[in-house]
């Protein structure tokens, strides 16, 4: 057969594969229900420390790339402005009545820079992994990149989805998804695909929604938070009737590309990602490598290896847990990874499975 003819069907194999491989590790209902009666719980509970305090979920439950068992990211927001509550001890009071009235295992984290609470359930038959749980407070940033991640998967959820899903395990699977061993955490992997989508591919799968403007095209929308602008066009509705890509390339295409470019093409000493505005460089935002800090300071040198820019926080690289050393075993599994899935064997799903083995 020509070559042309089995590429195009390993192709159409691997995005098949990949729809079938993540659909059984997304979260079930009972486990979502569960999850939303847990959340619910330990909101009327707070509501007795606190009467204006709302508990609200971010992250993977609820940006639609939440995978089976995966933990739950809280946070609590203080409705009333003459409440006057300080994170440490709100965290304080929060693990006593929460160690006073309910089952969780809790680990207060009140003087850490962004303090915590850490809650833990055991297994139990409902719920056979137990539920793990960090409640934070106050951080409405994180509130709005959720929004911001879920809006860009809801314009072309079977893409969006799959691949970010997809690169999620396969991250886990191949231990590079650790923030705290000197990797990257979800949130920039998952960053690194909508970056790609947005400002990679020609023509683009998505558009840049922190630049579309509504009616006023001239005039920059500024809806302010923390400092902040965190405005990006969020009416999914008339996305979804004015806005198509008119890139066709499937998801197995889009994902041999994405290794590619990260093994090839992007260049991490001098380059940032940003999701805002495309490849900027190190230097322009003040993150360059070499800081001179006597040579004690390891941890300092090491922050700006990999940079990717926060959409709203733009001061903020999210990579910055990220050692040299893990952007090597980072780079290196890109570069695997492109080995694997070009060397084109006969089947898509072995690929898949020797990928994230
Ligand atoms: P998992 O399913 O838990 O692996 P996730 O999507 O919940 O993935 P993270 O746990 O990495 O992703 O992050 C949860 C949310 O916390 C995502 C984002 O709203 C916020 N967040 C995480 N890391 C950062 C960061 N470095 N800067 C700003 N916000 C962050
Ligand atoms: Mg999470």
């Amino acid at each position: 057969m020509h070559p042309g003819v089995l590429h195009r069907r390993f192709l159409n194999d691997l995005s098949t594969s990949l729809f079938s491989f993540v659909l059984p590790l997304l979260p079930t209902s009972e486990e979502l229900n569960v999850k939303e009666e847990v959340r619910g719980l330990i909101e009327k509970l707070i509501k007795t420390l606190e009467p204006s305090a709302r508990l609200l979920s971010f992250g993977s439950s609820c940006n639609s790339f939440g995978l089976r068992n995966s933990d739950m990211d809280l946070v609590v927001l203080i409705d009333d402005p003459n409440a006057t509550i300080e994170p440490g001890n709100f965290v304080e009071s929060m693990a006593s009545l929460l160690e006073r009235e309910t089952n969780f295992n809790v680990k207060p984290l009140p003087r850490a820079r962004i303090p915590i609470l850490k809650l833990e359930l055991a297994p139990s038959p409902a719920l056979p992994f137990g539920i793990a749980c960090d409640i934070g407070i106050e951080n409405r940033l994180a509130i709005e990149n959720t929004r911001l991640l879920l809006t860009y998967a809801t314009i072309d959820p079977a893409r969006v989805r799959t691949l970010v899903l997809f690169l999620k395990v396969w991250s886990k699977r191949r231990r590079i998804n650790s923030p705290y061993r000197g990797t990257l955490s979800s949130y920039g992997f998952t960053l690194m695909v909508l970056y790609y989508l947005v400002h990679v591919k020609q023509p683009p799968v998505l558009p840049n929604l922190q630049r579309i403007m509504p009616m006023r095209p001239m005039e920059e929308e500024e809806v302010m938070l923390e400092g902040r602008n965190v405005y990006f066009f969020d009416d999914v509705e008339t996305l979804r009737r004015e806005w198509s890509s008119v890139n066709f390339e499937s998801v197995g295409e889009l994902l041999i590309d994405f290794f590619r470019f990260f093994s090839h093409d992007f260049q991490f000493n001098n380059s940032v990602l940003s999701l805002r505005a495309g490849q900027l460089t190190k230097e322009s935002k003040g993150w360059v490598n070499d800081i001179d800090v006597g040579g004690l300071n390891e941890m300092a040198r090491d922050r700006n290896r990999l940079c990717i820019e926060d959409p709203f926080e733009v001061s903020y690289n999210v990579a910055r847990t990220v050692t040299k050393d893990g952007l090597y075993t980072i780079r290196g599994e890109f570069m695997r990874a492109t080995r694997i899935l070009t060397q084109r064997p006969d089947r898509a799903v072995l690929a898949l499975a020797e990928l994230c083995r």
